[in-house]
């Protein structure tokens, strides 16, 4: 298959300014008709319309009310091509599908006894011919005829306008969406599904219905979720200005969905497991994460919906901004230092590797085989962390201005990233053609920070240098421009008084943010009167590997006393990661790798965890073996996998006992969703966690799994035993999945917990889950619960030295190839990243890479993955 190039692209040769869809669901084939108005782009006749369609049987085709001559088109299987048109006319066609042996799950397909749809990026194209691209926005009038027993709800975008029965007892129910929108915010519902209703005023007094639409079995767990679209409305009220623009807004959940959620104008489709929740069956960590993507989803009507992507080389526009503005609703409704600990953990975790692997891409990409393989933490979370710095750099009013001006500019377009920033740039009169580079240059910067101090002249020099490793097809990479948000410690652990040189007097704030440009730069601070601890990257407000030589004393110093909440879980971290790195560098394994320098900085956070006990919990946690990976240029997961149970070893001997009594303090027995029930059931959570690591801690886990009274605590302590192969963690298995067999979000859970056990044999307690009844390769919740969480979560034993991991995670991907080409290219990730194991995993990765490009008929995902990994 052909890369698509950025660079080619061509304003399309027709608009749509109208298009009226008819489907017809018969449970033996489905029947689309559409009818478009169409005119040329330069309002000439001749210009060939080409429509994508892909998997369609072509029934009909009029132009103008006349069938059209074979002669004047031509269909393919990805195309249809009309030739001899005039500058103006309406095109009618009528095309037949099969939703129900559509596992690809992408068009119009069948999950459980619903019809539904998946549009984004390329999906309508499997519904209709049509010209299947962002910047082609047109006004939707959709019926829908169905059985009125089985789908007796029918939704499309936008408003509900007639209903209506035929004489052969089918309904139907057409919809009219005013808002001119592409194909891929198309979306169709019809099943029998129960509904949850509320309403909402917007600040100009629209009465808009809210409606979650789920299936009878998931009622009364819809509470959460709308109480999460109430507030995110709220939220985009007061913090942009920004309402909702219909008269419904419309939620459905939907059991096999490739993605979290889709943002459908006026009607989301979402993946169960990110709308309901309750807390007998969910985590807490579910209830958030269905909290921000109702409001991610609902954040889209504008950033999506409204303003749109011209092409899907500029997805980050919507994403990487959709994304930003999610963190901040979130931050706004806890802790946002939790809140930011934890994007910074997913950013390290999923999107430093990409940027270090074959895969990297800038967040704009260049080109693509299959764009589906680009919705990629480079696009999501690198991008919102591009949109962070542009609120950092021009502060939150200036940041304002700039989306007022993108909205006014740009409402009702499809536009791209360089669109974005120069609304940006504008509203606040800078140049930001520098700044462009974030968009255009992949891979993660390094900033390395030395500094010296003039004892005698009280002068204090921070030397910056910046630069960012090749990624490919980019061996040269140019500065960025980017914010370093900064403070001074003395050391007591004051923040100290920042005169930076040539600035004025008067002006010395506790805490600066230094534009760094170039290569090198120096910023030189005066009247300091002792030599300080710097405090770099506050709130990690640049998306860099921080490079700067701390002592262990200097990092318990900042881990105790910052006044950035970030920055003092930072501290810690890195001093933990200092630890295990040099216990990792030493040709004999330590006795021990924690020093007291860590234990002291532990005892602190153990003494303070009743301050704010969710923020003790991050702290508590370790870098994860991933993490510490990440810092190394040889990986051996065995290795780093001793040393840190020994770090954690070192940990319990020192302070098992105020671990334990921090567990005991904190450990709850009740269901209370509230913040602070929230953050002590996750201190209790992680005390346990690491008091597990230790020994004759079976009846503690069995006892907690036995009295846990919400999903959070019992999942906790089933993670737990299952690392072990004993008696308790069989009966806890088979007890948690004796109560909730019937809860599909609950069974994912089970194969999670057991993909992710330390146990040895765990790639082949796969190989045997995946023949368990309640396992299937059409759902992607579950391949992404037993294979996504082994071989992205597991990295002990995905890396076991005999490559059964990577022959169960080949094997799979093949079988998924052909059913669902989205989840087999997204499972196979973790294969890719062979470049830094020691050289027998990296055999055995590149020999089960190699077997999968050498199989027939690859879908276009997996070959794109699969021959980028190989490169
Ligand atoms: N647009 C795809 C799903 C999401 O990012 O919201
Ligand atoms: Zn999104």
């Amino acid at each position: 298959p052909a890369a698509i190039r950025r660079a080619d692209y061509n304003a399309p040769s027709h608009f749509v300014d109208t298009v009226d869809l008819r489907f017809e669901l018969n449970d033996d084939g489905t029947i689309v008709s559409s009818r478009l108005q169409c005119r040329a782009s330069d309002g000439e006749p001749g210009a060939d319309l080409l429509l994508d369609g892909n998997e369609l049987k072509l029934l009909e085709i009029s132009v103008d009310g006349q069938p059209l001559p074979a002669a004047r088109y031509t269909v393919d299987d990805q195309s249809l091509r009309i030739r001899d048109l005039p500058a103006q006319f309406e095109l009618e066609i009528r095309t037949e599908i099969h939703p129900q042996r559509n596992t690809a799950l992408e068009g119009l397909y069948k999950s459980g006894g619903m019809y539904c749809t998946q549009c984004e990026a390329e999906g309508f194209r499997r519904i209709t011919y049509f010209p299947d691209r962002p910047d082609v926005m047109a006004v939707y009038t959709t019926t829908i005829v169905a059985d009125p027993n089985s789908y007796p709800v029918l939704l499309s975008n936008g408003n509900r306008v007639d209903a209506g029965h035929l004489d052969d007892g089918r309904h139907w129910v057409r919809w009219h969406d005013p808002f001119p929108k592409p194909s891929y915010l198309f979306a169709l519902v019809a099943g029998d599904l129960a509904c949850h209703q509320d309403r909402f005023v917007t600040a100009s007094g629209r009465d808009v219905l809210l409606q979650i639409f789920v299936e009878h079995h998931n009622t009364g767990k819809t509470d959460h979720a709308m109480a999460a679209l109430k507030s995110a409305m709220a939220w985009d009220e007061r913090t942009h200005g920004l309402e909702y623009d219909l008269d419904r807004y419309m939620i459905v959940a939907v059991d096999d969905f490739n993605m979290g959620a889709m943002e459908n104008k006026g009607l989301n489709v979402f993946n169960t497991v990110c709308v309901l929740a309750d807390p007998e069956t969910s985590t807490d960590r579910d209830f958030e994460t269905v909290e921000a993507v109702i409001a991610h989803e609902y954040f889209h009507n504008w950033t999506g919906n409204r303003v749109t992507c011209r092409d899907w080389f500029q997805l980050s526009l919507k994403e990487g901004l959709t994304v930003f503005r999610e963190h901040q609703f979130c931050a706004d409704q806890g802790s946002a230092e939790v809140k930011r600990i934890g994007e910074v953990r997913t950013l390290r975790a999923a999107q430093f590797p990409e940027d270090a692997g074959p895969l990297a891409h800038p967040v704009r990409p260049d080109s693509y085989i299959d764009i589906s393989n680009f919705y990629t933490a480079t696009v999501y979370n690198k991008g919102s962390e591009v949109i962070r710095m542009y609120h950092s750099l021009l502060g939150a009013e200036g940041y304002y201005r700039g989306m007022q001006l993108y909205f006014k500019r740009h409402d009702g377009q499809a536009v791209t990233c360089d669109d974005f920033l120069a609304a940006m740039a504008d509203a606040n009169d800078r140049d930001l053609t520098q700044f462009s580079r974030w968009y255009s240059q992949a891979g993660t910067p390094v900033l390395e920070v030395q500094d010296d101090y003039d004892a005698t002249a009280q002068r204090y020099t921070l030397t910056v240098r910046q630069s960012c490793p090749a990624t490919p097809g980019q061996a040269e990479k140019l500065p960025f421009h980017l914010p370093l948000v900064m403070g001074l410690l003395d050391q007591g652990g004051r923040s100290m008084a920042l005169h930076l040189a040539d600035s004025a007097a008067s002006d010395a704030p506790l805490e600066r943010l230094l534009e760094i440009t170039s290569h090198e730069q120096q910023f030189v601070f005066e009247q300091v009167s002792e030599r300080p601890v710097p405090s770099l990257l506050r709130g990690f407000s640049a998306p860099v590997r921080l490079r700067y030589d701390y002592t262990d004393q200097q990092l318990a110093l900042l881990a105790a006393h910052d006044a950035d909440g970030f920055t003092r879980w930072e501290a810690g971290q890195q001093l933990a990661t200092k630890l295990m790195l040099a216990a990792l560098g030493r040709a004999e394994p330590p006795a021990h790798v924690a020093n007291e320098h860590l234990l002291s900085a532990l005892d602190g956070v153990l003494r303070r965890a009743s301050e704010d006990p969710a923020f003790a919990a991050e702290a508590l946690t370790l870098p994860s073996e991933a993490y510490i990976a990440d810092q190394l240029a040889e990986v051996d997961v065995e290795a780093i996998h001793r040393v840190r149970e020994a770090c954690i070893r070192d940990i319990i001997a020192e302070l098992g006992s105020d671990l334990e009594t921090i567990y005991r303090e904190n450990r709850g027995t009740d269901q209370a969703m509230d913040g602070a029930s929230m953050g002590r059931r996750a201190l209790a959570c992680t005390a346990l966690g690491l008091l597990a690591r230790g020994d004759d801690v079976e009846d503690l886990l069995r006892d907690h799994y036995r009295n846990a009274a919400n999903m959070t605590d019992r999942l906790c302590a089933l993670g737990l035993l299952a690392h072990t192969d004993n008696d308790a963690a069989a009966a806890a298995l088979a007890d948690f999945h004796d109560r909730w067999r019937n809860d599909d979000l609950v069974v994912n859970k089970w194969f999670q917990v057991q993909a992710m056990s330390l146990r040895e044999d765990t790639p082949e307690l796969i190989a045997q889950l995946m023949e368990h009844p309640d396992f299937s390769l059409t759902n992607p919740n579950r391949v992404r619960s037993l294979i996504g969480a082994f071989a992205q979560g597991n990295p002990l034993r995905f890396h076991r030295p005999d490559g059964a991991g990577y022959r169960l995670l080949a094997d799979t991907v093949l079988q998924l190839n052909a059913i669902n080409p989205q989840v087999a290219a997204r499972m196979l990730l973790p294969l890719t990243r062979w470049q830094r194991q020691i050289p027998s995993a990296r055999e055995g990765m590149r020999r089960e890479l190699e077997r999968i490009g050498n199989a027939h008929k690859l879908s276009k995902d997996v070959f794109e993955v699969v021959s980028k990994g190989l490169q």
